[in-house]
């Protein structure tokens, strides 16, 4: 397979160019050309540069193996097939050697295999990482691992457009002790899909862990959560019920969390509140005009036992909300929008039950007793894997984060990858041609931009006072945004007809236009939780302080809350960009991702989508960058320290009146002037070839010079 040799220039004509840099010529038709022919024949990966294109293979691939782990430890990029393994070597090497914190960036659209890689480049770091086994050092190792299952379970979810679709963004940074083994770690969740828990699109399904708590229990436990093992039977799971693996999946999670040392008691909480929702999710509501009943009270009676709650309270808490008026006086006002009730409390108890989740993996797994005297310099290795880009038949207000999200990593990518390497070139002095490339900070700014972005239209319509509807906030924007290039709807664009007046605006994204519908943008905005719900799971919980963790703001009291909160669209947007910040001061490494077809099929390689996403993930430009570029660079005296046993004028010492010069000898001597260019402070290499042959000639000088030395020392010489 993969791991027997490198590919080789000889081989290059039947895989294809390794490297997208060493195309003969760098156009559309040859980078798609190349792409299909790797894909074709079982390569699927490829490099820019470090950057690593990948494509879904929609099969499983026979390289991920032991073998393919050793042949890519701590061997350099050059040295084997372009592999995720070789580029998380990159990155850990980067951190172990220099003590760099790094990071790598996964993008693409939903369902091109961002999660998978993930996977892959964590359990890579846990293989090469702790070689002599130190428990503590493997336990952290093991809960990362394990996290991802359970994060999965109740994270990921079933979509038209994957069926295991990331419905949140995590990004995870890995700790690292000076011995470059794993002492820690942090999870960063951002913005779940909450909504998919009471209502999901046609043809998709509810988060995993519904439907593996129904098939994967035991009689037993389905009947002390008054549950019944058909999801067919629950509003909440009745769509996509059917399924094959849930039920292996369930023993795997119940495992990962054992592993990850959840407690029984806990296990048990998390499955009664599973329950909860979905018993939450059969209440049905009916009016008589005057006030609102509740029709299933044993479901009330049901969730009462689960969450040891009175059964009044409960039904309260769904009927009625306590406010307080302008006057500091408290009132209880009925709902009138039942069915939004129950759904919101419904989703809003997941929400915080994976949000929990989370903090209690982060708490197994945070560095303690740190002591940077001792331990030395703590690095950080930190893998994102975001949902992607998404476009479905109805685009809610999910979906605008979501490509919001999307956008500021494309950006991320344009500034790291496009524009700091041009910006090198002008500092170091070297001659450059501009490459021009499609900046989407337009569209980044149309969502966030502060008074004038989608964001704080949206905003400012949440806050207003009386009956703002989402007609009237479209009209806002339409007014505001009118002139925007990459903002449209129906008013402004009467004649297309693909568009709806009352709900529909577009965005021109980077990826592609997107038409969302602004019905509940509002009320997903606002995010509104009523008070009472909150003190009623408080109160519940506070004989567990475990679950009161859920719920630390239901102690606030009624008139402590009416101080506005900020909205989730603001939440997100400023997590995001913390999230950017974050990022952008590690170095970064990029894998790529492509979704081959939308089929899900191993062998359709759909050109037009294919070169759609080469298109707006930039891929030309960063070849182009990288290619009239230089591919490697490193300062004088680190070049001269690694490879000036190689010629004679700088061996042992030089004797020339700069590193600079003496870098020069080497090169002169090797022959490699015109693949090189000299800098101010670095020597810059166009090629990986003649880096490849001076490692190749170094390592064969080592054990020479080895030798050389053991004589030296015995006195032989
Ligand atoms: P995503 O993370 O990019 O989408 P996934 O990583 O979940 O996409 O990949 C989707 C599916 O493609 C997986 O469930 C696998 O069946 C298959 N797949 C992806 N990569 C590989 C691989 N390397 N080998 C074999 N199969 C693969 V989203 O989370 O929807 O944006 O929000
Ligand atoms: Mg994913």
């Amino acid at each position: 397979g993969l791991v027997a040799g490198r590919e080789t220039e000889e081989d290059g004509l039947e895989f294809g160019k390794s490297d997208f840099v060493l195309l003969d010529e760098v156009s559309m038709e040859q980078f798609m050309e190349n792409l299909k022919l790797r894909f074709e024949k079982g390569r699927i990966y490829t490099y820019i540069g470090e950057v690593v294109v990948s494509v879904n293979p929609y099969r499983q691939m026979d390289m991920y193996g032991k073998d393919s782990i050793e042949a890519y430890r701590g061997r350099e990029l050059y040295e084997n097939p372009p592999h995720l393994y070789a580029v998380s070597d990159a990155a850990y090497k980067a951190m172990k050697r220099r003590a760099k914190d790094t990071c790598i960036v996964i993008s693409g659209e939903s369902g091109a295999g961002k999660t998978e890689a993930s996977k892959y480049i964590m359990q890579y770091i846990a293989a090469i990482t702790n070689p002599s086994q130190r428990a503590e050092v493997e336990s952290v190792k093991n809960v990362l691992l394990k996290s991802n299952c359970v994060l999965e379970a109740f994270g990921n979810a079933k979509t038209n457009r994957n069926d295991n679709s990331s419905r949140f963004g995590k990004y995870m940074d890995i700790n690292f002790n000076f011995n470059g083994d794993p002492t820690g770690g942090h999870i960063n969740n951002y913005l779940l899909e909450k909504s998919r828990v009471v209502q999901q699109q046609e043809g998709e399904r509810n988060f995993h862990s519904f439907y593996q708590l129904l098939r994967g229990s035991s009689d037993e436990i389905l009947e002390s959560l008054h549950l019944q093992n058909d999801p067919a039977l629950y509003a909440c799971t009745k769509e996509g019920a059917t399924s094959n693996n849930d039920r292996s999946s369930h023993r795997a999670v119940m495992n990962a969390l054992q592993v990850i040392g959840f407690s029984k008691e806990e296990i048990n909480s998390i499955y009664q509140i599973l329950a909860s929702i979905l018993l939450l999710g059969n209440v049905q509501f009916e009016s008589d005009g005057e006030s609102v009943q509740i029709l299933q009270l044993e479901a009330v009676n049901h969730i009462s036992d689960l969450t040891a709650t009175d059964p009044e309270s409960i039904s309260k808490s769904l009927l009625y909300r306590t406010v307080a008026t302008g006057g500091g006086e408290v009132i209880e006002k009925g709902h009138t929008e039942q069915d939004a009730c129950f759904g919101r409390d419904a989703f809003a108890l997941y929400e915080r039950l994976f949000g929990w989740i989370v903090g209690r993996i982060n708490s197994v797994i945070e560095v303690k007793n740190y002591n940077p005297v001792l331990h030395g310099k703590n690095t950080v290795i930190g893998v994102l894997d975001i949902y992607g880009f998404e476009i479905f038949d109805n685009n809610s207000f999910e979906q605008f984060c979501i490509n919001y999200c999307n956008e500021k990593l494309q950006q991320l990518f344009i500034e790291l990858i496009l524009r700091q390497e041009q910006d090198e070139y002008q500092r170091e002095g070297i001659t450059w041609q501009e490459i021009d490339y499609f900046n989407n900070q337009i569209i980044v700014d149309l969502v966030e931009q502060p008074h004038k972005g989608i964001i704080s239209i949206l905003d400012e319509a949440c806050l207003t006072a009386g009956k703002v509807t989402d007609m009237v906030c479209l009209d806002s924007m339409d007014t505001k945004l009118a002139q925007h290039p990459h903002y449209t709807s129906r008013k402004l664009c009467p004649t297309d007809k693909t568009m709806d007046f009352k709900k529909h605006f577009r965005i021109r994204h980077y990826a592609g236009d997107v038409t969302y519908s602004v019905e509940g943008f509002l009320d997903k905005n606002k995010d509104l939780l009523f008070q009472d719900f909150k003190r009623l799971m408080y109160n519940r919980f506070s004989s567990s302080p475990f679950l009161k963790e859920m719920w630390p703001d239901g102690q606030l009291s009624i008139t402590e809350v009416t101080k506005r909160p900020l909205t989730a669209a603001t939440l997100f947007k400023n997590s995001i960009v913390a999230l950017v910040d974050k990022l952008a001061c590690k170095e970064p490494y990029y894998v790529r991702c492509i979704k081959p077809n939308e089929m899900k099929s191993p062998v359709l390689f759909d050109d037009a989508r294919c070169q759609h996403q080469v298109a707006y993930l930039g891929l030309l430009e960063n070849v182009m960058v990288r290619r009239a570029g230089f591919a490697y660079r490193q300062p004088y005296a680190r070049f001269l320290q690694r490879y000036k046993m190689t010629c004679e004028y700088t061996w042992p010492n030089h004797l020339m009146a700069s590193d600079r010069e003496a870098v020069e000898a080497i090169i002169t001597q090797h022959g490699f002037q015109d693949d090189v260019a000299y800098g101010q402070t670095k020597l810059f290499v166009r090629t990986p070839r003649s880096l490849f042959t001076l490692e190749q000639e170094r390592a064969a000088l080592i054990p020479i010079l080895v030798l050389f030395l053991q004589k030296i020392w015995r006195g032989a010489i």
